[in-house]
């Protein structure tokens, strides 16, 4: 196993996550000053994007949710009964009982970094579902991570809801697409498929309002990166200096958030100084969108062979079917 007896979170003497700090120094010391996107779930992180799923602007969870629904039989079709899904990221209460109730699967194996949350749907999920074994697994999916040996026997299903790989760089969702190969099993033999969800191209005003709401709850996802740095990492940046945007950049396909600086600014983080001009940005996030065959080569340059696609009603958003 890759995943045994490893420290997941690296503290520090005085309780900080070197990482954290390493990723948010780095970030502010380039030119184009970014923090990874990935550390804006901490607790209220987390609580502010559940608010975001429900907001009218922001489409995905809903238009994925309806493709789930709509779409059990041809999934249950496809993929057969008696898989372990195997899901990367510690899934949701309202997608993953969708998948299971469709496939009838022997076994479910929610992978997350953070045994809290996984706990918490593990939990969840074995009421819905008395008997499916559910074996979750405390690891950094971004590598191969080493199954329980109860699930080795059985075939496998990744699902990946979400457009979490939007999330990534597309040289960063490559590597992730080859270690979810390697960690279902792709590498020894077996023909693993891989559900996952991935966010459409589409007109410019309707991404930027879903990643710009008009009561303000992505703005103040945003800004608790900048509480939780200044809380965590002993920062001074001035919050009310600082402004929630979102743009469609075209060439890149993808939304950007970013933290813009209404005044010229100064600060520490962890005792490092920096500034920022008017104007200037951090950039926060990226969230790639996709058109068909954009989808396709991604998933083909991961190692993942696209076998079929389904869209909610107002074609926002694409679900695939991949097989390895
Ligand atoms: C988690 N991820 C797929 C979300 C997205 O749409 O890119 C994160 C998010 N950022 C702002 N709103 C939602």
């Amino acid at each position: 196993n890759t995943n045994s007896g490893i420290a997941l979170v690296d503290l520090d003497e005085d309780g900080v996550d070197r990482a954290f700090r390493a990723d948010v120094l780095k970030g502010l010391r380039q030119r184009q000053k970014a923090v990874p996107a990935r550390w804006f779930y901490d607790e209220e992180g987390s609580r502010l994007f559940e608010r975001i799923t429900q907001l009218d602007e922001y489409y995905p969870t809903r238009a994925e949710t309806e493709i789930l629904e709509a779409r059990s039989d041809a999934f249950a079709e496809l993929v057969g009964p008696g898989r372990a899904v195997v899901e990367f990221g510690s899934g949701s209460s309202v997608k993953t009982p969708l998948l299971l109730k469709a496939i009838d699967p022997a076994a479910y194996v929610p992978l997350d970094i953070s045994g809290d949350f996984l706990r918490m749907s593990a939990a969840a999920l074995a009421k819905n579902f008395p008997d499916l074994p559910v074996y979750p697994v405390e690891a950094d999916f971004m590598r191969r991570v080493g199954l329980p040996q109860e699930v080795e026997p059985l075939k496998k299903l990744g699902f990946f809801p979400g457009s979490t790989i939007g999330n990534m760089v597309p040289r960063t969702a490559v590597d992730l697409l080859r270690s979810m190969r390697a960690t279902l099993g792709a590498d020894d033999g077996e023909s693993p498929l891989l559900l996952i969800g991935m966010d459409m191209v589409k007109d410019h005003r309707v991404l930027q309002a879903a990643y710009a709401d008009a009561e303000g709850v992505t703005g103040a996802f945003n800004m608790n990166l900048v509480a939780r740095i200044n809380r965590e990492l002993g920062g001074t940046i001035p919050a009310e200096s600082l402004e929630h945007k979102a743009i469609w950049n075209d060439k890149l396909a993808r939304v950007e958030m970013h933290l813009v600086a209404t005044r010229d600014i100064a600060f520490a983080v962890s005792g490092e100084e920096f500034s920022m001009r008017s104007g200037e940005t951090i950039h926060t996030e990226n969230s790639h969108k996709f058109t068909r065959r954009s989808a396709n080569l991604l998933l083909l340059a991961g190692g993942w062979t696209p076998v079929k696609r389904w869209l909610d009603h107002e074609k926002r958003f694409s679900v695939i079917l991949a097989r390895a």
